[in-house]
C-alpha cells in the first residue's frame, strides 16, 4: 500500500441490502476516487456480530443493533486511499441518520439511527481489527489502477 494511505472495512447493512441501495453506497464511495481492494457478501452470525459491536455491549440499542445486523446479509469491502477512513465516514454522515447532513449516504437516503445503511471504521486502529475479522489476507487485492495519477497525483 502506498505511503500515507488507510485502508477502512466498510459494512453495507441489511436495511441497504433489502432497499436495493448496494450499488448506490458503492458507487458513491467509487466516484469519490478510493479503491476497493476487498468485497464479499454474507450474513452475520451471533458470534461474530459480538465481536464486531463489543464497545456496544452494556449500551441499551445493543441487543436490537445485534438483531439487526444479523437480520439479513451485508455487503463487506476494504477500500483504501489516503485518509481513507476519515474520508468514508464524512462521505456516510452522522450515526442519526435525520440529522446527517444533505449530500452524505446517510443524510440523503435514510432517516433512522439504527437503519443507517452503512458502517465505516471509526479509528486507522479499529479498521486494522475489522478488516482482520471480516478478510483473511489473500482476499484482499494490491493493484493500480490507470486513472490513480489523476486521483492522487504524486507528488
Ligand atoms: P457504525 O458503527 O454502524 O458505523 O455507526 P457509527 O460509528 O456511526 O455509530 P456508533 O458506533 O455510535 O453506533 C453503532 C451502531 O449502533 C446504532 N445505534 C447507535 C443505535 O441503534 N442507537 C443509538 O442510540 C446509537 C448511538 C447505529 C450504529
Amino acid at each position: 500500500m502506498t505511503t500515507g494511505y488507510e485502508r477502512t472495512l466498510v459494512l453495507i447493512k441489511p436495511d441497504a441490502v433489502h432497499r436495493g441501495l448496494i450499488g448506490e453506497i458503492i458507487s458513491r464511495l467509487e466516484r469519490k476516487g478510493l479503491k476497493m481492494v476487498g468485497l464479499k457478501m454474507l450474513q452475520l452470525d451471533q458470534q461474530k456480530a459480538a465481536i464486531h459491536y463489543a464497545q456496544h455491549r452494556d449500551k441499551p440499542f445493543y441487543q436490537e443493533l445485534i438483531r439487526f445486523i444479523t437480520s439479513a446479509p451485508v455487503v463487506a469491502m476494504v477500500w483504501e486511499g489516503p485518509g481513507a477512513v476519515g474520508v468514508v465516514r464524512k462521505a456516510m454522515g452522522a450515526t442519526d441518520a435525520a440529522q446527517a447532513d444533505p449530500g452524505t449516504i446517510r443524510g440523503d437516503l435514510a432517516l433512522d439511527i439504527g437503519h443507517n445503511l452503512v458502517h465505516g471504521s471509526e479509528s486507522p486502529e479499529a479498521a486494522e481489527r475489522e478488516v482482520a475479522l471480516f478478510f483473511n489476507p489473500e482476499e484482499l487485492v494490491e493493484y493500480t489502477r490507470a486513472v490513480d495519477r489523476w486521483i492522487t497525483p504524486p507528488r
